[in-house]
């Protein structure tokens, strides 16, 4: 693609926008200019891929966290440095797009696996297409106010959508029992690395039914007619901030079936506009399912197959050989569950498929562990799995989970529908467009390609005791960390020295991530350091980044009292050369690729068995970093890559977990260790102040109370995670802890989404 061109098409689109020249225009209108000014490039070669007779895939998902869309889209078309060259011939830096919002569809690591696994389908040829729904405000934005989450809207379309065509045309019309909305797609390029394949992601909008009611405007009855017009863009308004459960809320069943039926509805259309039977519909379409959230489209499927006077087992059958289905998470809390009498209320046609699911699972299993509808409550996972050809987890761990627990049951019916794909993340995003230092460094050492060959990357280990190599490798990492260090104080007013260790925990804010293990491994350095213990304590800066959902109330704790050590510990002359911390505002896709790319420790500490897989874990290691974990989802499959002795491991494995729950006594650990219980009782014991909430104190007593007790183990796996973490203080800076981080990154080349999506190509898409 030419970039001279697309600059001049830019030109002419400013002009004729607003009479300026592009120099002289604002941002957003730049970016407009720009991002236009490619779609009209990449228009007819986008839309001859979506003619070829072959199968097609659809990737179905409420979420899809896209982030940022310029700077990854030029680069993929090999446009990025020509743009910035003849931006800053105009004298405009092309950082400005960084003012551009984030398009975060999405809560966390689902939706990142979603956005990843598109751009590797465009990427490695895979014709695959994303479905899911074009929230009005995306997943809120943070503000922290005295060291509390206070939660802002995301308008994420501040600067306009310009990479979207909205498709009025191909809008389908959505049924409710009590009323008809109108669903409008808006489709978004994928653009994959070389730019020859460009797939779609295909957003519905929800909006009014009907054209707007003239008679009633005569009669003045604005309020009905604004009434209509409030009832059908509801559906759309806001993603759900929760990334684990919402239980029963109305609008969110509305936005499932919404966006499912919808994109349901486009597929049965499109199939029979190319003249092939329905019957032979799963010969030209598979459909994967993320998570439980797009399970409507099994019954919706059915329900379209049987309107064409289909019968309900061959409509089955079709169906069963056209979803495959993936499973994200193993808490039992997370599997979503619906009140029939809700479905039957809502989407009385949904209910009606759903009863003859379970008569068919009832004539054919009679297996009553094994059911679609009990209790008058429907499982939309056992749908899914009933319904489906293959179902899998993220990791291996979690898949054997799956198998041996939380899905037993169809194990042992249907051993042959589950599989393991292990997650991955794109190398163009999370390496070549954040690191373009360390890319640079590794193009000239191994050279191109491996940008779209990840595996390559082994081929840097010949390096690790190169001195050149390995003082470039330094000079790197601390040149990231120069400009992570300088972002965290223009945005969050805190100084991080950047000759300071990185040690980094961002995710979101759940107790299974034990964000809370980590905050006290933090006072325990406090105490160390003040008292004079460890007078050789490695100056370290602990760098966490989260959102908790609006309503977790123990999650909104655990940031206060992160922001309460912060303050601490930063302001203590006793401690402030050796510690630093800071919680950063508003982590999101765009901080995300600031963040990677810096770290010297990647704090991956979960309970064992609860991270389904984990995704960042992989972005730290991709850009050269050690695991400080526990074996748990995916970072099992980092130690057999990069060898156990190269990452930090510590803690209860699953095996031990489960011994130790059986008889597990929290307040035991803590009366029996006197650093622990020191550390704990910060929390109540007037050491910081939550302006009188009492959050503090009753995250304490979650620790010892009631029948989940310190749940997730945090003070059983104390004192393992301080000797451990210690260690790695001590290794910090030696030839053998770089040559870990070296090591790692060579070993990176399994998590590239590339692979992952080529697996669910030939083992589930059986393309
Ligand atoms: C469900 C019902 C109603 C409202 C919201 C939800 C909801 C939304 C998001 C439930 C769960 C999620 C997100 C789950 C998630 O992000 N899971 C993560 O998936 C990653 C990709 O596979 C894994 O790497 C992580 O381990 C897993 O936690």
């Amino acid at each position: 693609m030419n970039y001279k061109q697309i600059i001049k098409n830019a030109e002419i689109i400013v002009k004729a926008n607003s009479g300026k020249k592009l120099e002289d225009a604002c941002v957003s209108e730049v970016y407009c200019a720009i991002s236009r000014a490619v779609m009209a490039e990449i228009a007819e070669g986008w839309n001859k891929g979506v003619t070829n007779g072959k199968k097609r895939v659809g990737y179905l998902s409420a979420e899809f966290l896209i982030g940022r869309s310029i700077y990854a889209n030029l680069f993929n078309l090999g446009i990025l440095n020509g743009v910035k060259e003849e931006l800053a011939l105009r004298g405009m830096d092309i950082t400005m797009f960084e003012d551009i919002e984030d398009a975060a569809l999405g809560n966390g690591g689902l939706g990142r696996l979603a956005a990843c696994y598109l751009e590797s389908g465009a990427s490695v040829n895979i014709p695959l297409d994303g479905y899911g729904i074009r929230y009005r405000y995306g997943l809120f934005r943070q503000r922290i106010e005295d060291g509390f989450q206070r939660e802002v809207a995301d308008d994420w379309q501040k600067a306009g959508d310009p990479w979207s065509f909205r498709k009025d045309d191909e809008s389908v019309t959505v049924s409710f029992a009590d009323y008809k909305v109108k669903a409008v797609p808006y489709d978004m390029p994928v653009i994959g690395y070389g730019g020859n394949t460009i797939n779609t992601l295909r957003l519905w909008q929800s909006e009014e039914a009907d054209d707007f009611d003239f008679d009633l405007f005569n009669e003045m009855k604005t309020q009905v007619i604004a009434t209509r017009k409030v009832r059908a863009e509801e559906i759309c308004y806001v993603l759900y901030p929760n990334d684990s459960t919402e239980k029963g809320r109305l609008l969110r069943l509305r936005q499932e079936y919404f966006f499912t039926s919808a994109t349901i509805q486009d597929l049965v259309r499109k199939h029979k506009a190319s003249g092939k039977p329905l019957e032979k519909l799963h010969e030209s379409l598979s459909l994967q399912l993320n998570d439980t959230h797009p399970v409507f489209a099994i019954p919706e499927l059915i329900r379209l197959l049987m309107e064409e006077n289909m019968t309900f087992n061959k409509a089955f059958e079709i169906s069963r050989k056209v979803f495959n289905f993936t499973n994200h998470t193993i808490m039992g809390e997370a599997l979503e569950r619906w009140d029939m009498r809700r479905v039957k209320k809502l989407i009385p046609q949904i209910a009606r498929v759903l009863r003859m699911m379970q008569k068919h699972i009832e004539k054919n299993l009679q297996n009553e562990k094994l059911f679609i509808i009990k209790d008058e409550t429907v499982h939309m996972a056992n749908v899914a799995i009933y319904c489906s050809s293959a179902t899998n987890g993220v990791a291996q761990l979690h898949t054997d989970i799956l198998k041996q627990d939380t899905f037993k049951d169809w194990y042992e019916v249907y051993p042959e529908r589950f599989k393991n794909v292990t997650n991955g993340i794109t190398p163009r995003r999370w390496l070549a467009v954040c690191n373009e230092e360390f890319s640079s460094l590794i193009t000239e050492y191994i050279g191109d390609g491996w940008q779209n060959n990840l595996e390559r990357l082994a081929e840097l280990a010949k390096f690790v005791d190169d001195e050149k190599f390995v003082a470039k490798f330094k000079a790197m990492k601390q040149a990231k960390k120069q400009q992570l260090s300088d972002f965290i104080l223009k945005r969050e007013g805190v100084e991080i020295p950047s000759n300071f260790m990185f040690d980094i925990q961002v995710k979101r804010l759940h107790e299974y991530k034990r964000q809370l293990l980590n905050a006290f491994s933090i006072l325990y350095y406090y105490f160390e350091i003040k008292e004079g213990r460890m007078p050789d304590f490695k100056p370290t800066a602990f760098i966490f980044g989260a959102k908790a959902a609006p309503g977790y109330y123990n999650a909104k704790a655990i940031i206060k009292f992160i922001n309460c050590i912060a303050e601490k510990v930063n302001n203590d002359p006793d401690t402030k050369d050796k510690l630093r911390v800071v919680f950063v505002s508003d982590y999101n896709v765009s901080y995300a690729e600031k963040i990677f790319c810096a770290a010297d420790v990647s704090e991956q500490i979960s309970t064992a068995g609860f991270e389904a897989s984990g995704t960042g874990n992989m972005k730290f290691m991709l850009n050269g970093t050690v695991t400080l974990g526990t074996m748990d989802g995916a970072n099992v499959e980092i130690c057999e890559e990069a060898g156990k002795e190269n990452e930090y491991i510590f803690g209860a494995d699953v095996e031990e977990v489960a011994r130790v729950k059986k008889d597990y006594k929290p307040y035991e650990v803590y009366m029996a260790d006197k650093d622990l219980k020191r550390i704990v009782d910060t929390l109540d014991d007037g050491t910081f102040n939550d302006n009188g909430t009492g959050m503090l104190a009753s995250l304490k007593q979650s620790l010892f109370g009631g029948w989940s007790a310190d749940h997730y183990l945090v003070l059983h796996d104390f004192r393992s995670y301080i000797q451990v973490k210690t260690q790695l203080l001590n290794d910090y800076g030696s030839e053998e802890f770089t040559r870990k981080c070296i090591i790692n990154a060579s070993k990176a080349g399994k998590f590239s989404s590339d692979r992952s999506v080529k697996e669910y190509a030939k083992n589930i898409w059986k393309l």
